[in-house]
């Protein structure tokens, strides 16, 4: 079907967006194959796909299908409409990968346009740096986004701490928590990783082709034992006075942050990253604490006193030198 932006809508998509409006009311298949423009065997057929990727669409005979309150899922036309107007993105939705920046990345070489967007549900090679992996399981937010920056390879991990400052904004306005950016790739609530950013490029000397930003947030997914102290995740961090768990509505979060990420971007396109360093620096866990950069080759302890003009750390050591880090893990 057409919708009133005269975009052919998936008629998956139609359905769950309908379903999602009217949660905890039952609509009959005949109502909903109507507005979807497809037969009721259609309308059926798409619901039990859904039910098989885990959505709990609950069917009552002779009285149709309903989405209830509590369903955590990610409403791709309900996204689409939230960012109609302001950025001009290709939601690419699927239900498992291995890395969403794999798929993206492929995506862009053969030639997937800027704000091209790669979402999944569950990964099952999430990837961190340096090869690490990245645990995804069902009810994170797993992205990654194609840029097509205007700059030299060397500036691309501002790259990495623009997306950072709008995980952490995104969070602070969508659920009032207090979330900081740590250098180089991590956005942290009450001390522990809610989000972590893995950025690749490709690009020759002087020009970057494209830019792949991966952006992993902890929203209602469970956090493995062995990561619990040091991860957390939103809904964890949102916990009620009596220990109850909310559900944060990933289809806003995803939303807020999209319009946010596009917002920062325009504006760093316009300033070569001045003004999105100074917010930074102020959302910033890192300035001012005494930190070590481990990279490959060397391990630097000292203040850290800034962030540069192409993203790298400065640390004043405690000899009194002033040296700038471009990558590492940073301890503190
Ligand atoms: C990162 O690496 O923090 C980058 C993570 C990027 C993930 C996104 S998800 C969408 C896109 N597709 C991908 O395949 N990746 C990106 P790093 O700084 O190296 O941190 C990795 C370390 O964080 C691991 O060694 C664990 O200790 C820890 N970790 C693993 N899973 C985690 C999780 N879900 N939450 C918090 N920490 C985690």
């Amino acid at each position: 079907m057409l919708d009133d932006m005269g975009i052919c809508v998936l008629t998956r998509d139609i359905i769950l967006f309908l379903l999602d409006r009217d949660r905890g009311i039952f609509r009959s298949g005949e109502e909903l194959a109507k507005i979807a423009g497809v037969s009721r065997a259609a309308v059926g057929k798409q619901v039990s796909h859904m039910k098989k990727e885990g959505i709990p669409i609950m069917s009552r005979r002779s009285t149709g299908y309903m989405l209830p309150h509590s369903a955590d899922v990610i409403v791709a036309e309900r996204l689409r409409r939230g960012l109609s107007g302001i950025v001009d993105v290709q939601i690419h939705e699927y239900d498992e990968v291995g890395s969403t920046n794999d798929v993206a990345g492929d995506m862009a070489r053969i030639g997937a346009g800027e704000w091209s967007v790669v979402v999944a549900e569950t990964q099952h090679a999430g990837k961190g740096r340096l090869g690490r992996a990245w645990d995804s399981q069902r009810g994170g937010l797993w992205l990654s986004v194609v840029l097509r920056p205007d700059m030299p390879p060397r500036s691309v991990p501002l790259l990495s701490l623009l997306a950072g400052l709008s995980v952490a904004n995104t969070i602070n306005e969508h659920t009032g928590l207090d979330a900081r950016v740590k250098w180089p790739n991590d956005v942290k609530l009450n001390g522990k990783k809610v989000c972590g950013i893995l950025s690749t490029m490709s690009a020759d000397a002087q020009k970057v082709h494209h830019c792949v930003i991966g952006i992993g947030i902890n929203v209602n997914n469970p956090i493995l034992n062995d990561l619990q102290g040091i991860a957390t995740s939103l809904s964890q961090e949102s916990c009620g006075k009596m220990g109850d768990r909310r559900i944060v509505d990933r289809t806003d979060m995803l939303t807020i942050l999209l319009r946010i990420m596009k917002t920062e971007y325009d504006t760093f396109q316009t300033d070569n990253g001045t003004s999105m360093l100074k917010r930074w620096r102020s959302l910033s866990e890192t300035l001012g604490r005494n930190v070590t950069v481990v990279s490959a080759d060397s391990s630097i302890s000292g203040l850290a006193m800034n962030v540069d003009s192409d993203g790298g750390l400065i640390i004043r050591t405690p000899d009194g030198e002033t040296l700038t880090v471009h990558a590492g893990d940073c301890l503190i």
